[in-house]
């Protein structure tokens, strides 16, 4: 039978390339984001080119009722949901802690946390119902070394990093695997996000060296699925060839 994932944040970057690798692999397909035009146009071109089956589930990470709302109104015949990637997430600002912006600190903690906790909260009682299924957050090389001007951005990374460790933990006694996939720097919108537009400032990130792309962490999210019921990964750190971690990035 067809797996089904869901997968947060599908509209651009690692979720979208998450996606495309699973829909190859005749996945249905479970997909998020806020901007309702990307995520319905990427629901048509998966479910037609592999055949498979899309459901777009158009909603903000933040809002809790909107994540509760869309999950426990899931049609019934989703609800064997076999994977969770959560994925959904940003930095906004590269400031000093004492220049950053109260405001950005927010949506950093209120998405890359506290929306991860409300998918999770919402999607582990089908978990524990169906006595599978498998959590995948994707954390970052921020979540393991702190950087300049990283200071929120970091610390909601770290959290995801902890997240991750006691999830695998607490939920031990139902079998549902817990892996942590945490990229180094990966050309997607992030740095457009994070730069609020500024096109210059994104492209700078990723010069004088060849970063990964969202497609090379898609690869070990999708090969992290396809292991045997008893082989758990609890943890992955993937960066580009040049970059050995937050601060180490070689560059000509
Ligand atoms: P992108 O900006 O390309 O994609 C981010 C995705 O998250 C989009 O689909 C966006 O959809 C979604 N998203 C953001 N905020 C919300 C929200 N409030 N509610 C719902 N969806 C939201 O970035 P990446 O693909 O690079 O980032 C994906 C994850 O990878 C993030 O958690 C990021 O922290 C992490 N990461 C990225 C790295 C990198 O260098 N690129 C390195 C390490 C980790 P929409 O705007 O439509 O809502
Ligand atoms: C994204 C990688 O180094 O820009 O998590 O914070 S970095």
């Amino acid at each position: 039978m067809n797996k089904t994932i869901f997968i947060t944040g599908a509209t651009a970057g690692i979720g979208k390339a998450t996606a495309e690798i699973f829909a190859k692999n005749k996945c249905n397909l479970i997909i998020t984001g806020r901007r309702k035009n990307k995520l319905h146009e990427l629901a048509k071109t998966l479910s037609s080119e592999y055949q498979i089956e899309v459901l777009p589930l158009c909603f903000d990470v933040r809002n809790k009722e909107a994540v509760e709302n869309a999950i426990s109104n899931l049609p019934s015949k989703w609800h064997n949901i076999d994977v969770l990637v959560n994925n959904a997430g940003l930095a906004v600002g590269l400031d000093k802690i004492q220049e950053g912006c109260i405001e950005d600190w927010e949506t950093m903690i209120d998405t890359n946390i506290k929306g991860l906790l409300y998918v999770t909260k919402a999607i582990i009682p089908i978990f524990i119902k169906n006595k599978k299924g498998h959590i995948i957050n994707i954390g970052s090389t921020a979540g393991k070394t702190v950087y300049e001007k990283g200071n929120v951005y970091c610390a909601t990374k770290f959290g995801v990093d902890a997240l991750s460790k006691t999830m695998r933990i607490d939920l031990l006694e139902y079998g549902i695997k817990v892996t942590q996939v945490s990229p180094g720097a990966a050309e997607t919108e992030f740095s457009l996000v994070r730069f609020k537009g500024d096109f210059e400032k994104a492209e700078k990130a990723y010069d004088g060296y060849q970063p990964l792309v969202a497609k090379d962490i898609a690869e070990q999210v999708y090969y992290v699925t396809t292991l045997p019921k008893h082989v758990c990964i609890n943890e992955l750190e993937i960066t580009a060839l040049a970059q050995a971690n937050s601060t180490y990035i070689y560059k000509n």
